[in-house]
């Protein structure tokens, strides 16, 4: 599926919301398309193989020199990338993109991922293996599909899978499952975590040894549905243009890991005057991709803004927040969604981010990206990343 009228910003999902004006620095990636040709191969998964050796994708008709960095791995498509260091190797946890043929639609269901296969390297830059499938939707006895953006944590020498997926009524839920290596496999609990919902979770562990979930997304990931505190599958309806928007949530988890500890609050962002980010403010606004770390004892929530395709973030000196938006991290990549990870590596900070590369642009088979170095101001704000440095 190569169809290039998908390929602008302006595809997923599109109606009703559509309305939302493109941002200038599209015009990068739409210019990048015009070129845009059908025909390209989806490369075949491999086993548990150096990405030198997989099979290669065919060659994207985009000119690859254009983009800031290039694909992780090209013998699978992968997404969402989550990044984290275990036993002094770098682990990404993300979405296995796959070609189902199911249509594009204002959900996403043609985000009909079945599997997750992790990647892991010695050391940035070094050669990455792709692991065997690490949890399939068939071994996780309440999911029925689309199984989206992971996350993973470490804990007493056990690690621990977090994701969302549909159950049988449609309803987003979030599951974990753990294993005792961190490539897996990861064995599913039975019932998805009592008290979660909508989709995208981020763990993170502060110093103290508590972890966080964040986690939350619009539209398709049905976060709107919960405006009541109650699931309304029937309400699509996101607050009124001069409302807050709705917020992220963030929840401490159990000791045991596969529970909440509390109840989901809301990760309130607010702007430089302190008031919450309104719902119209699409450029600023959460939609998903939640992403939460620490540094020099600020806490950073990174999230997508989604129609508008940035990275952008928010800082607090708690980690429940209120979290004040200070900037975008990561300007708008090929294909619609926008999603990322942050982690230290070798005493530097690195961006793991996706795109579309290796598909010219489908939006939903997309390719985790080599990481680029991140830089902080003195003042703690981190520097703007463009994706597509050249026209
Ligand atoms: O991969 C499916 C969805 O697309 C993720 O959950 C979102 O963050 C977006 O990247």
């Amino acid at each position: 599926m190569n169809d290039c009228t998908r390929t602008t910003n302006a595809g997923r999902r599109h109606t009703p919301w559509r309305a939302a004006p493109l941002a200038a620095p599209l015009s990068a990636a739409i210019a990048l398309l015009a070129g845009c040709s059908a025909g390209t191969t989806p490369p075949a998964a491999s086993g548990a193989t150096p990405a030198a050796t997989a099979a290669p994708a065919v060659a994207a008709a985009a000119d690859p020199s254009r983009y800031l960095s290039q694909p992780l791995v090209t013998g699978l498509y992968t997404a969402d990338p989550s990044a984290h260091v275990f036993n002094g190797r770098v682990y990404v946890y993300g979405s296995h993109d796959i070609e189902t043929g199911i249509p594009m639609d204002d959900l996403g269901t043609e985000f009909a991922m079945r599997d997750y296969r992790p990647l892991s390297m010695d050391a940035i830059g070094a050669p990455v293996t792709v692991h065997d499938v690490a949890l399939d939707i068939a071994n996780v006895p309440w999911a029925d599909k689309q199984m989206w953006a992971p996350d993973a944590a470490e804990k007493g020498g056990k690690y621990y899978l977090y994701f969302p997926a549909k159950d049988r009524q449609g309803m987003f839920r979030i599951g974990v499952a753990s294993g005792d290596r961190p490539e897996g496999p990861f064995k599913a609990e039975p019932e998805a975590i009592k008290g979660s919902f909508s989709i995208d979770p981020a763990v993170f562990r502060d110093d103290d040894g508590a972890y966080y979930m964040a986690f939350g997304g619009l539209w398709g990931g049905q976060l709107q549905r919960w405006k009541s505190g109650r699931y309304d599958a029937a309400d699509d309806t996101q607050p009124a243009d001069d409302k807050p928007a709705l917020s992220p949530k963030i929840v401490r988890l159990d000791a045991a890991m596969t529970g909440l500890a509390e109840k989901p609050r809301d990760l309130v962002i607010l702007d430089e005057a302190g008031k919450p980010l309104l719902s119209k403010d699409h450029d600023r606004r959460f939609f998903e991709a939640s992403w939460l770390h620490k540094y020099k004892g600020n806490y950073y929530f990174s999230y997508s803004t989604g129609d508008t395709h940035y990275i952008v973030y928010a800082m607090s000196k708690t980690p429940y927040g209120p979290y004040t938006y200070k900037g975008r991290l990561l300007d708008p990549v090929l294909g619609w969604t926008n999603h990322h990870s942050i982690v230290e590596v070798g005493g530097k900070w690195w961006l793991f981010y996706h795109d579309s590369q290796l598909s010219n642009g489908d939006t939903h088979l997309r390719n985790i990206k080599q990481p680029v170095e991140l830089h902080y101001n003195a003042d703690g704000t981190m520097q703007e990343i463009n994706p597509l440095p050249k026209p």
